[in-house]
């Protein structure tokens, strides 16, 4: 392993570093538990346990827990977590069985719930502790892409998460929401889009695109504050335009600070930009150029 190129090398460990994130979104669905109404007899979901990946546990400490010579010496080689990815990702290519030689309980519960993801198959999650059930069937609705099996999760947190994971996966235009057959799920998906289209361009109007009730003013929630309405957020009208956020027409030109810094380019802090004699309000509405 020592004599490998560097460049090898390098491409191996940031393979790792890929998985490490990548397992560790799984995890975070995996581990979310809902609030169920307890059964009668049931017993009390227990808490994820702490397992190789969730404890990124990159040592050959434990590795003396293998029974199997041959995973004892891969596990002393390239470490316990690097071993607990690749039989993970033999036993997405072999079947669930294979988890069965993890030696950690939560090893072997992420590495079924892997599994039931990569063949959508939510009986494998049966097999799994009831605090541990929901998040599996989550993963593994998420890994369907089906925007409309959302809604069969237990928990509407969870139904909402997958369902912005199916958007964030699909959607690169409003298309995409457009094309669900039912009318709910549309406004659902469409809200999901526009709410996060607004919030990544800073765009207030995107906003008034959502017609589902009350879609509107979440999306505007998830925006920082607009005092004037003009479409600027007050954090980006003090800290970058240096426009007054309770003024929609800082320089009083007739033109608004939304439409002199976003349509026209001109300056939202000076009335004549192209120092022409001629406000800008007046050059635009008289059709003139107000830049020359
Ligand atoms: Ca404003
Ligand atoms: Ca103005
Ligand atoms: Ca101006």
């Amino acid at each position: 392993m020592f004599n490998m190129p560097k460049k090898t090398l390098i491409l191996i460990l940031s393979l790792i570093i890929l998985l490490v994130a990548g397992a560790g979104v799984a995890y975070w669905f995996f581990t979310q538990q809902v609030a169920v109404t307890p059964e009668p007899a049931a017993e009390a979901p227990s808490p994820p346990k702490p397992s190789a990946i969730s404890s990124g546990d990159f040592t050959t400490d434990r590795c003396a827990e293998f029974t199997d010579e041959t995973l004892r010496q891969r596990c002393e080689e390239v470490g316990l977590a690097p071993l607990v990815f690749a039989l993970i990702g033999e036993a997405v290519e072999q079947g669930a069985e294979r988890c069965g030689v993890l030696i950690d309980g939560g090893d072997r519960d992420f590495c079924i719930a892997q599994v039931a993801a990569e063949q959508q198959d939510k009986d494998l999650c049966q097999t799994l502790d009831q605090g541990l059930r929901s998040g599996c069937v989550t993963q593994v609705t998420v890994a369907t892409n089906n925007f409309s099996d959302c809604q069969h999760l237990a928990d509407a947190q969870l139904a909402e998460s997958c369902r912005q994971t199916i958007v964030a996966n699909n959607a690169s235009s409003d298309e995409f929401c457009k094309q669900l057959p039912n009318a709910e799920e549309q406004s659902q998906c469409l809200e999901i889009y526009y709410t996060r289209e607004a919030v990544r361009a800073e765009d207030y109007g995107m906003c008034a695109k959502i017609s589902r009730t009350g879609g509107k003013d979440r999306c505007l929630n998830a925006l920082p504050p607009d005092s004037d309405g003009d479409g600027l957020g007050d954090y980006s009208e003090r800290a970058l335009l240096k426009t007054n956020p309770f003024s929609a027409d800082t320089d009083e030109d007739g033109l608004s600070d939304y439409d002199e810094v976003k349509v026209h380019r001109t300056k939202p802090t000076v009335a004549d930009t192209d120092g022409d004699g001629f406000s800008d309000g007046t050059e635009v509405s008289a059709g003139y150029d107000p830049l020359k």
